[in-house]
């Protein structure tokens, strides 16, 4: 295994390079088996740079052949430069302005790494985030060199009849013997990370979109000859998308034109490449018969979030990668505001935590810590992660909650109109809020710089007799890799006292931490904060719409949880305290105390209550009617884990709470059956979420005819939302109908990819002792596709990441199978394998002999030797002390 310090790069020996290139003219020949890149780039010095200073390019010397080089139109001698794996140095450049032009040749057939040039059933792509543009050219390959592109392209018309580039069509035209060839320029600065090309035999849906200024864009989704009928759903998110732009930030687009092409084989969701979106086709295609509610969500919201990245990611960009989160973290707290305004904001609110919770929370508190700005990276690709993205996205969410909605949005144009073509910095979004605002964010910026999730600790105490009500809260963060001691940080924590009734109690004075409205700023690490004039002893709602993405500890007991759950007019906070009594009853069994019967009496009612409450709206009521998954039992337990208990806990627990519930839980999914055809809007899609709520629950709680009934609906579904709910359900509880219900659906819909991957994904998460064999089995299958990300991380990573009691098996098979699989794959595709390794990091807090045996199959991944820099970079972080 390579060493500690190799390749580590740290962001305080960032330096400008000393030449800049501004302009890229790109000449590709592509050919069936082989693509010549001729690239022409003007190279300046910057102001200061010495005579004599080498020019250093990036280049991938696995990627790239180099055919010729020169200078001015001069050859270099071969003394004057240098190529080797990774870059190509040009010795002495002149102090000038100059053209340097490289020939270099590529195999995009054979790249399946997936980043550069590459194939996709026959279409040839591009990957360029964020260092796949050496794997094209000799480049500057970093986020803060700027430069006009002009890219023509020449191809064999046959097979590729569509060629894109970014920017605006400026010329095209025949290149005789079948070829033809297409000049596409874009006039907006832009870095490497950004140039996207397409070219291949693809379908298409246009339409269009009027700006706020009057001016026409013309959209276009390009996909797969026979799929166009499924990127309508696309389209819409699209033009819903700009015009909320628009009115929420005032940002329109800036090109004549639009275009996004779906692609199946991806390593991720999508790329926001300037002017031409790339997609993982699972993110564009949706038809009621093959793609469920969650699919139809995520398209909008992916659909929503490359092309918000437009303004906030292309225009203004990153200075270094370092400041992934500066594009990223701010990208995805404006995409969950367009999905709350869209749909429903209490719903979006508390899945994003659920999200944040399952994926952000284990990282943060696991082997993988990292800030959402680190200070260091082996490999950034390793870096777009849980935290650069969701807890970016939360961060930039307490600002909005602190500054409140107009301060924030003065900041935010104080940014678009300073930053507007710049690359730039977390300091800078920053300070275009203390500014706009008058406040000092100083302390603030720690969330960027800190890792792990913070503890609040909150005590209260009532007197009666001086009507007084106490709040002590105390935060701390835990030591993370690197970072041992932690400050406090600045906590906006919502809150409201509730009286008998759940009406909001009044308070005559406060005193002891910043309260303003109903919003507690906490900055120091202990704070005593008093109430006067409180009539009656209230019932906290504390850190309300989750306010800051904290563990929160507090005494509340299963009365005052309750309370909240029927009262608090925080819709967030009913779901919370639902969970809080659920978490509870699994804690303290897993802890020897089993539930009463009458606790779990009580929490059954209270489950009914917001089941029979008119108010609350179907998808809320889907996600109330939930105990806490799996993995939050465990990270609440935080150590000696033994994942095989608490799925028997769970699973016990949900028959003791929804058992005696089975009637009504019935009834109501007999009444939300519906004739209605299926429509993705927000209500239709809230009916489906809880009636298939409702039948989970009667499957897992084992009502008497409950397994029949899944089958039924799995039978009849009209939709696929519906059928694959049926499918699951039945799968996880294994019925009897399990494995039939199982082989149909493969039988149905294995020939279409994107289901295939559902079934992929429900096969490996059953809980059982025979799934490894059995994904051992569809690995070893033929016509297996090795080579596509959505097919591996389906099977593999669903079961690394999602079947806990299999994964962390006490004989360590699962262990053993998922590192098998990782060696396997890395040559293949790095970043899939090292993403799918990252499953490991529950590791350290699983009980003794599980922990020691993932140590030693760890361990001897490492000793193997020869993994990729990817690969490599998890697994020591994941194994050092
Ligand atoms: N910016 C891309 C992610 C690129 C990931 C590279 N490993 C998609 C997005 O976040 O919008
Ligand atoms: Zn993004």
């Amino acid at each position: 295994m390579r060493t500690e310090t190799e390749h580590t790069i740290y962001l305080k020996d960032y330096a400008p390079s000393p030449y800049r290139i501004s302009h890229v003219d790109l000449d590709f020949a592509i050919g069936a088996e082989t693509t010549r890149v001729r690239a022409l780039l003007t190279v300046e010095p910057r102001e200061g740079t010495e005579p004599g200073t080498p020019l250093v390019l990036d280049g991938d010397g696995d990627e790239l052949a180099l055919g010729s080089i020169a200078i001015d139109g001069a050859p270099l001698m071969l003394s004057a430069y240098l190529a080797d794996g990774n870059s190509l140095v040009i010795n002495e450049p002149p102090l000038r302005r100059f053209i340097l032009e490289t020939e270099v040749t590529l195999r995009p057939e054979n790249n399946t790494r997936l980043m550069g040039l590459y194939r996709s059933g026959g279409t040839w792509c591009t990957q360029c985030e964020p260092e796949g543009f050496r794997r094209i050219t000799y480049y500057l390959d970093r986020p803060d060199n700027l430069a006009v592109f002009t890219v023509r392209m020449t191809a064999p018309r046959e097979l590729a009849p569509v060629l894109l580039s970014n920017g605006n069509l400026v010329e095209q035209g025949d290149a005789g013997d079948g070829k033809h060839f297409a000049v596409w320029e874009d006039p907006f600065p832009k870095p490497a990370y950004l140039f996207a090309l397409v070219a291949g035999d693809l379908g298409s849906i246009t339409g269009s979109f009027t700006t706020m200024s009057g001016r026409e864009v013309a959209l276009a989704i390009y996909c797969t000859h026979g799929k166009e009928e499924q990127c309508l759903w696309a389209m819409d998110s699209l033009k819903r998308s700009m015009a909320w732009d628009e009115k929420r930030f005032g940002r329109e687009y800036d090109l004549d034109i639009f275009n996004i092409v779906a692609v199946s084989d991806f390593n991720f969701g999508a790329m926001e490449n300037k002017g031409l979106n790339i997609f993982n086709d699972k993110l564009v295609f949706a038809q009621p018969e093959t793609a469920t509610d969650a699919d139809y969500e995520g398209i909008e919201r992916v659909i929503a979030h490359e092309y918000f990245h437009n303004w906030t990611g292309n225009r203004i960009t990153c200075r270094d990668w370092f400041q992934l989160c500066l594009k990223e973290g701010l990208t995805v707290y404006r995409d969950q505001e367009f999905t709350s305004d869209e749909r429903s904001r209490a719903v979006k609110r508390i899945s994003d935590v659920v999200t944040l919770r399952g994926a952000q929370f284990p990282e943060d508190g696991g082997p993988l810590a990292h800030p959402p700005r680190p200070d260091q990276y082996r490999e950034i690709n390793n870096f777009y992660t849980a935290t650069v993205y969701e807890k970016g996205a939360e961060i930039v969410r307490m600002l909005a909650t602190l500054l409140g909605e107009a301060g924030f949005r003065k900041g935010m144009d104080l940014y678009f109109e300073r930053h507007d073509g710049e690359a730039t910095t977390i300091e800078a979004f920053l300070q275009v809020f203390a500014e706009a605002n008058g406040v000092d964010l100083e302390q603030f910026k720690i969330w960027y710089l800190q890792a792990g999730t913070p503890r609040l600790t909150v005590r209260d105490s009532y007197d009666a007799q001086s009507q007084t009500y106490q709040l002590k809260l105390s935060q701390e963060t835990k030591p993370t890799p690197g970072q041992p001691d932690k400050k406090p940080l600045v906590l906006p924590i919502k809150f409201d006292l509730l009286g008998p009734n759940g009406s909001p109690v009044s308070w005559s004075g406060v005193s002891g931490a910043e309260v303003r409205d109903n919003m507690i700023v906490l900055h120091s690490a202990e704070a005593e904060i008093v109430f006067t004039g409180v009539a009656n002893k209230p019932v906290p709602s504390l850190l309300r719409e989750f306010s800051a993405p904290v563990h929160l500890d507090t005494e509340l007991g299963m009365e005052d949880r309750l309370f909240l759950a029927r009262h608090d007019s925080d819709p967030f906070n009913r779901w919370q305290s639902l969970q809080d009594v659920g978490m509870n009853l699994a804690l303290e069994a897993l802890g020897g105390h089993r539930w009463s019967d009458e606790a779990a009496r009580a929490l059954g009612d209270a489950f009914a209550e917001t089941l029979a409450s008119p108010g609350l709206d179907d998808a809320f009521q889907a996600l109330a009617l939930t105990l806490p998954a799996e993995s939050q039992i465990a990270r609440s337990l935080g150590q000696d884990v033994d994942p095989a208990s608490i799925h028997e806990v769970r699973e016990s627990l949900i028959e003791a709470v929804f058992g005696p519930l089975a009637g009504r839980l019935l009834a109501a999914y007999e009444g939300l059956a519906s004739g209605e055809a299926y429509s993705a809007d927000a209500r239709s899609n809230g009916r489906r979420a809880l009636r298939n709520r409702l039948l989970a629950l009667l499957v897992a709680s084992k009502a008497p005819g409950a397994a029949e009934l899944a089958e039924q609906q799995y039978a009849n579904a009209g939709n696929m939302t519906d059928r694959l709910a049926a499918l699951a359900a039945s799968a996880g509880a294994w019925t009897e109908a399990a494995p039939r219900l199982l082989e149909d659906f493969r039988q149905r819909f294995g020939g279409n990819p994107l289901v295939l991957d559902k079934w992929l994904a429900v096969t490996a998460s059953v809980p059982r002792d025979e799934v490894i064999e059995r994904i051992r089995h569809i690995l070893a299958e033929p016509d297996f596709p090795k080579t596509n990300p959505n097919r591996l991380r389906s099977l593999v990573g669903t079961f690394a990441m999602s079947n806990p009691t299999q994964f962390a098996r006490l004989d360590g098979a699962g262990f053993r199978f998922v590192v098998d699989f990782v060696r396997d794959i890395d040559p293949i595709n790095p970043q899939v394998a090292a993403r799918i390794l990252t499953g490991f990091r529950v590791w350290p807090m699983l009980e003794k002999n599980r922990r020691e045996t993932a140590k030693i199959v760890l361990s001897e991944l490492q000793s193997a030797g020869t993994l990729s820099r990817n690969t490599g970079d998890i697994l020591s972080r994941m194994l050092a002390e």
